[in-house]
């Protein structure tokens, strides 16, 4: 007779599930028995928090969710990061966390925690398993609601003698492909009529339109009907080919270069957008009317109201959309020349060697280094605005960054889940001296999965952005510095190989070298921020002459 672990990992194989990543505890050794009966490999991490990021990424590349684990209390609770990342993000991701028996209460209170009520506004869906019997159905459950748009993800509790409980043998619940209702003609018509009336209709491709699915249905409507996009932050790159049309991503709310595109339209087509995102343009009494075309309807916000929505199946939508738009658009000339001077103005310096190395350099010699499909994966600190506005994409979710939770630590396990996935494309962390010791452990995890990744460094040895920030209030410079540790030795005692940049012009062949080679490597370089305030403050507000 399966025990009930036996039919959880059943459950998670029949929803083809490869891997489990986490931290078990005692409450967890049936599952981890089970475990080592099934096909899915259990992945130790030496945090329950960079468990949850390597799930979450896992769900964000694939649109299947990952699966992290952990104990009760203690474990549960390092994964809420993890959780709201992945609710914030849109990410699919299961977690599954062991709890004390429910039956009897052997230990009394040690160690409990609510952990149901902690994960409730963490996720779309937290539950507590109470029967071996209905653990197929739970799970399938599961699956579906942290797929469905908008994903994110479920929390499942097994306490432990729920999981050693034997039972009936019960089936399996076969997953059914996830389909959406395409938007009604009214509101296709009327769409249709405000962009064929507009002058100047520009489209802003959001943070859903990175769905994996999207790929070829955005890119089809841009190449059928030809008008300029510019995206936000976690909208970079969804849209391959067609990229002479591309004006920008908005990786500042306003003033920024791209938003003289945004402030030119008379139209904004807002696909995908989630208002979890920084705003990428501010909408006000005046300015462009907004279509907002999505899975689900526009949260209304202080600075987000669309006058007119298109719900329903994104791809499908689009396609009925360009039918009714197609060949009947006069492309407005203005945007070319914008969309030039804009992408001028952003390359500017990208080439100085200045050393320490200005942001706009690494961002350049990064791009020269990464194949089209190379994918980036930043943590959160002042580079990530150098990213958004400054680096290129070609193909999507090539530049993984959090605009949502934005929460530091997430580089390194983002990147070792991307690298995991895709073991022949190139692959690069890029973290701050502050975001990367948050979850640097996860080096060791790394070299014992004998992953090929590169992690670049950025010290400036200070929350750089928060010091920047400091300064834009012009608040004295104080208290947002610290020491580091010697990167290139803390790699080699992990048995990573280790690099510090000391030229401007060793940054290439640095990253080339470590790349050609296999394994993890390290590179630590140190970053000139004197570029933060005189790019995104002073040049921005016209401070400074403008393209010296
Ligand atoms: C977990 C977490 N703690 C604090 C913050 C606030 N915060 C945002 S950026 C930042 C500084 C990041 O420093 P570092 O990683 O060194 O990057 P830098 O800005 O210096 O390049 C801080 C503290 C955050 N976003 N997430
Ligand atoms: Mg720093």
């Amino acid at each position: 007779m399966p025990k009930g672990s036996d039919l959880l990992v059943a459950a998670l194989a029949n929803e083809g599930v490869e891997r489990i990543f986490g931290v078990p505890g005692e409450e967890n050794l049936d599952v981890v028995e089970s475990l080592r009966n099934s096909k899915i490999k259990l992945i130790l991490t030496r945090h329950e928090q960079a468990a949850a990021f390597m799930a979450a990424t896992h769900g964000r590349l694939t649109g299947t969710p990952g699966v992290c684990m952990s104990t009760l209390g203690p474990g549960a609770l390092n994964l809420s990061t993890g959780a709201a990342y992945a609710h914030l993000g849109a990410m699919p991701m299961i977690m599954l966390t062991g709890q004390k028996a429910i039956m009897t209460a052997k230990q009394a209170r040690f160690q409990i925690v609510d952990v149901i009520a902690s994960m409730r506004p963490l996720t779309k869906m937290a539950r507590q398993i109470v029967s071996p019997g209905s653990i197929p159905a739970i799970v399938r459950d599961a699956f579906r609601v942290a797929m469905e748009e908008r994903p994110g993800p479920v929390h499942l509790e097994l306490p432990e003698d729920v999981a050693g409980e034997e039972t009936e043998q019960v089936s399996l619940i076969p997953p059914h492909p996830i389909e959406l209702p395409v938007a009604p003609p009214a509101a296709l018509e009327r769409a249709a009529e405000m962009i064929l009336n507009a002058q100047r209709p520009l489209v802003m491709l959001g943070a859903a339109s990175s769905r994996p699915k999207l790929v070829e249905p955005l890119s089809t409507f841009i190449r059928r009907t030809r008008i300029p996009f510019f995206n936000t932050q976690m909208g970079k790159g969804s849209v391959t080919g067609g990229s002479n049309l591309y004006v920008g991503t908005a990786a500042l709310s306003s003033g920024d270069y791209v938003h003289r595109a945004v402030d030119h339209a008379d139209l904004i087509i807002a696909i995908g957008h989630d208002t979890v995102e920084k705003p990428p343009f501010l909408m006000g009494p005046q300015g462009p009317k907004v279509v907002h075309v999505a899975c689900t309807s526009a949260n209304v916000e202080q600075v987000y109201f669309p006058h007119a929505e298109v719900i329903g199946d994104v791809g499908a939508s689009l396609a009925l959309l360009a039918d009714r738009i197609e060949g009947k658009l006069r492309p407005d000339p203005a945007f070319l020349g914008l969309r030039g001077e804009i992408l001028e103005r952003i390359r500017h310096r990208a080439e100085e060697d200045r050393f320490p190395v200005t942001p706009q350099r690494i961002v350049h010699d990064v791009r020269k280094v990464m194949p089209e499909d190379g994918i980036v994966c930043l943590d959160n600190g002042m580079y990530k605005i150098w990213f958004a506005r400054n680096y290129r994409t070609h193909v999507a979710n090539t530049l993984l960054l959090d605009n949502a939770l934005a929460t530091m630590g997430a580089g390194l396990p983002s990147a070792m889940m991307a690298a995991l996935l895709y073991p022949k494309r190139r692959v690069l962390a890029v973290c701050g001296d502050g975001g990367f010791m948050m979850n640097s452990q996860e080096m060791e995890t790394a070299v014992r999965l004998g992953l090929n990744l590169v992690v670049l460094i950025l010290e400036d040895s200070a929350y750089g952005m928060i010091r920047w920030k400091q300064a834009v209030d012009k608040l004295p410079d104080w208290g947002l510095t610290f020491g580091n540790p010697d990167f290139v030795r803390y790699a080699e005692s992990y048995g990573a190989t280790g690099h510090r940049v000391k030229s401007t012009n060793d940054l290439v062949p640095t990253l080339e070298g470590a790349f050609k080679d296999t394994g993890v490597h390290l590179v630590t370089v140190p970053i000139d921020y004197a570029e933060n305030t005189r790019v995104l403050v002073e040049e921005l507000q016209g401070r400074v002459p403008e393209l010296a």
